[in-house]
């Protein structure tokens, strides 16, 4: 399937990989794009440094482009958006703020920008500072989410701007991707389906959980602080929620979550760890590669696009 996306990122198929913290390292995002999709290192909470050694370890492990998200929260967020332009990425996308402020870096060296947005302002703000598409991002997703969901947000977001949208955030098997086509999408960024394939090193008790998920599972912390993360309901979320509702500070939850993620994903840390996962948790049920599921996506999605019958 050919689209605007493919063409700007240079893939077989209009599937990226989501840019998740600790999880979205070199052999995951090298794994995607060896698929045929669009593979993505999530700097995350990383210094610049370690962004500079991802990039050049996914480079050792595919000639195929790839791409990397930069977390905007992310102190170190200018020093790694000189080392994209330094090491030629293909495409930056980013997430929880405004990176109008790197753009002209950026385009100047070519390097495709595709910032990540929750609203249709966000999204033409975006593309009058000249991103080359956006993701619009529900708040199925997991991890740090807006407010609008992807049935409402990307019909509205295409409507908006000229510039191809990717759809993201409750999307997980062909059905999704074909319900976001017919939304005005391009293309779909998918997480946690991509957190179970076999490449991907997050530790096992975190892809289990994923697996064992029902539909419900996934809980929103941090809404009273303008900070909302979907996460799976564990221990850590429940003594945060409580925290939460009986008013503590930002500070206070801060210290709750400092190194939770890692904890979670590097040390399987499943009751005191953050199990950031989108609301499709409940429908992925295995591990599989990144070449199997790409292909039963794009399989399932074009029995679908075709309609009944033909
Ligand atoms: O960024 C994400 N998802 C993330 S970032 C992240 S790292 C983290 N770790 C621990 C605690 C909290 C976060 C985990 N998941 N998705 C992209 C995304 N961006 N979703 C929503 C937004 C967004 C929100 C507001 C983008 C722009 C925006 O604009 C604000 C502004 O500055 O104008």
């Amino acid at each position: 399937m050919k689209t605007r996306i493919t063409e700007l990122l240079g893939t077989e198929h209009p599937i990226i990989q989501g840019g998740m913290a600790w999880v979205a390292e070199c052999r995951l995002a090298a794994a995607v794009s060896e698929a045929g999709g669009f593979g993505i290192i999530g700097a995350g909470a990383a210094p610049a440094q370690v962004v500079r050694e991802q990039i050049r370890n996914c480079r050792a492990l595919t000639d195929k482009p790839f791409g990397v998200n930069i977390m905007l929260m992310n102190p170190q967020a200018e020093e790694i958006a000189k080392v994209v332009v330094q090491e030629g990425v293909r495409a930056v996308t980013t997430g929880a703020g405004n990176p109008a402020r790197y753009m002209a870096d950026w385009k100047a060296a070519g390097v495709k920008v595709i910032p990540v947005v929750a609203s249709v302002a966000m999204a033409r703000m975006m593309e009058r500072a000249g991103a080359d598409a956006v993701v619009a991002e529900g708040t199925e997703a997991g991890g740090h989410i807006g407010s609008a969901t992807t049935m409402t947000l990307v019909p509205q977001v295409a409507d908006a701007v000229d510039i191809p949208v990717i759809a993201a955030g409750g999307i997980g098997d062909g059905r999704g991707f074909a319900a976001a086509v017919m939304l005005g999408a391009e293309a779909v960024q998918m997480g946690t389906r991509f957190v179970v394939a076999k490449e991907c090193v997050a530790h096992e008790n975190y892809k289990r959980k994923i697996i064992a998920a029902k539909d419900i599972d996934s809980e929103v912390t941090g809404m009273t602080h303008g900070h909302p993360v979907r996460q799976l309901r564990n221990q850590m979320t429940r003594e945060y929620l409580k925290l939460e509702k009986a008013g503590a500070s930002f500070a206070e939850l801060e210290q709750l979550t400092v190194g939770a993620l890692r904890r979670a994903v590097t040390e399987g840390d499943t009751v005191k760890g953050t199990l950031m996962a989108g609301q499709i948790a409940g429908l992925v049920d295995r591990e599989q590669t990144c070449q199997e599921i790409i292909e039963e996506i794009m399989e399932q999605a074009a029995v679908l696009l075709r309609g009944p019958g033909k």
